[in-house]
């Protein structure tokens, strides 16, 4: 539809920002904290752009009073940050880390004396590596309990100050990169695993928010989805084929068992076909039926553009452009499935993400129309090279202009009925960009630092910053 004027935004519209832990935080192995897989993994020459990793990320342990100031000069209404597990139980499971609690409790604190609304992720893909260790991580059902009791902990420390939780952030990106294409820790390449470990990973969630409505009754939880709605290429019916199969086995295959608590049956029956089907077990349906969330959280960053593809066609690519140089992607694809295609509809980033705020309408609406749950966009934002001029100075119209598009289609949305709760850009300061080092930066706030050389890590404010805070002081109508 195209309107000529447009609804507000709710008057209690959560204007965000997010980061995760081992993207901001540092401090990897003090005040008690265990190490996590991406700890170790980074570790491993030839893992990430230019052997990066986040011991020290952008010392956000240290400089969170900073960096909440800034948040509050800014006028930021919610904060949406992760905990890092093997901070609160060192091994995942035993005795609990008061230290990592302790920081936590403070940083929750500072945001609220800050009116800003905490907005805690419980799992950011920092899996203690003792538990990968010990039984294999998410490959294992012990992990079901492990993950409960780290998240009941969570829930009684902090349910009483925090709203709004999000439980798993992006299962499909940690599952499909850690077992399919191994570019993310444990790095294994087998999808009968990886289906096993991803349907396990959705009954720690459902149990985690079974839980969450006895400790926290008042509050609300969901996870955190990355969705990439699907285009057919052309109209040719062989390619909306391709486009239903890849919506159902990249998206439903999720979003179903969340907000329905059952497989889409198409994507289902092909996995059994195969042989690589998940093993579910009596009461696995009925866990996944009480687990059922409040609203769905959304990462939108591209919407995926696909083309039928042959039995002998293109399979799984294994790479990806970590460098920032336009057109190093590969294709892919799943033979006899889709295959993925550029869209010359759309520009892209220099790390070849296509840029489609309409896209994120259209993912909006279909989640709407199938699960009919309200929405939290988690995630949105735009990775690019900054720079940095004289007089501290950084001019990222670039990045107005792609918050700007994706906030009036936001609103586009909400005209056509979408109940969305709010939007949260990725990211506040600039962070460790899990692949891509810290050239590929997200922030309103610069932080002066290079792969090679931490520098002071400074804070400096972009052009960005300023646009935001008009944005949320006049509630999304100044755009
Ligand atoms: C999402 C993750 C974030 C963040 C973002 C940008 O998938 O939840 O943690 O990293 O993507 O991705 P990247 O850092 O790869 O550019």
């Amino acid at each position: 539809m195209i309107y000529e004027s447009l609804d507000k935004f709710r008057c209690d519209f959560l204007w965000g920002s997010a980061s995760a832990a081992y993207q901001v935080e540092g401090a990897w192995d003090k005040d008690g904290k265990g190490p996590s897989v991406w700890d170790i993994y980074t570790k491993k020459p030839g893992t990430t752009y230019k052997e990066t990793n986040g011991d020290i990320a952008v010392d956000n342990y240290n400089k969170y009073k900073e960096d909440v100031a800034l948040m509050a000069e800014m006028g930021l209404k919610a904060y949406r940050f992760s905990i890092s597990w093997s901070r609160i139980y060192p091994r995942g499971r035993g005795e609990v880390n008061e230290e990592g609690l302790k920081f936590y409790n403070n940083l929750i604190d500072e945001l609220i004396e800050n009116n800003i609304e905490p907005i805690i992720t419980i799992y950011h893909w920092d899996l203690p590596q003792h538990l990968q260790d010990l039984y294999g991580g998410w490959e294992s059902r012990e992990i079901i309990e492990d993950f409960n009791d780290y998240c009941v902990t969570l829930y009684k420390r902090f349910g009483h100050k925090v709203k709004h939780w999000v439980t798993l952030n992006e299962q499909n990106v940690f599952i499909g990169l850690g077992y399919m294409t191994a570019l993310h820790p444990p790095g294994v390449k087998d999808n009968k695993r990886m289906l096993q470990a991803n349907h396990i990973a959705s009954l720690a969630n459902a149990k985690a928010i079974q839980s969450f409505r006895t400790y926290v009754p008042n509050g609300m939880v969901g996870p955190s989805f990355a969705y990439g709605p699907t285009y057919s290429y052309s109209c040719k019916p062989e390619d909306i084929l391709a486009a239903e199969n890849a919506e159902d086995i990249n998206c439903n295959w999720w979003l179903d068992v969340y907000c329905k608590g059952t497989y889409p049956s198409f994507a289902l029956k092909y996995y059994e076909r195969l042989g690589v089907a998940p093993v579910i077990e009596d009461g696995d349906l009925e866990l996944l039926e009480k687990g059922k969330p409040d609203f769905i959280g959304i990462n939108y960053y591209r919407t995926a553009t696909v083309q039928m593809n042959e039995l002998n066609g293109v399979g799984v690519s294994d790479s990806m452009n970590t460098i920032g140089k336009k057109g190093t992607s590969k294709d892919s694809g799943i033979p006899g499935v889709y295959k993925s295609v550029k869209n010359p509809n759309l520009e892209a980033t220099n790390w070849d993400w296509e840029i489609d705020p309409i896209g994120l309408r259209t993912g909006l609406r279909r989640i709407t129309s199938r699960y009919g749950l309200p929405i939290l966009i988690t995630e949105n934002g735009l990775g690019e090279f900054d720079t940095l001029e004289d007089g501290e100075v950084v001019n990222d119209e670039y990045r107005i202009d792609y918050l700007r598009d994706h906030i009036q289609a936001c609103k586009e949305a909400v005209t056509d009925g979408v109940e969305l709760l709010g939007y949260c850009t990725w990211s506040f300061t600039d962070l460790l960009s899990w692949l891509n080092g810290y050239q590929k930066r997200y922030g309103f706030v610069y932080v002066d630092r290079e792969e090679e050389d931490i520098k002071e890590l400074k804070r400096i404010k972009k052009k960005s910053f300023y646009w935001y805070k008009e944005v949320i002081k006049s509630n999304g109508e100044k755009l």
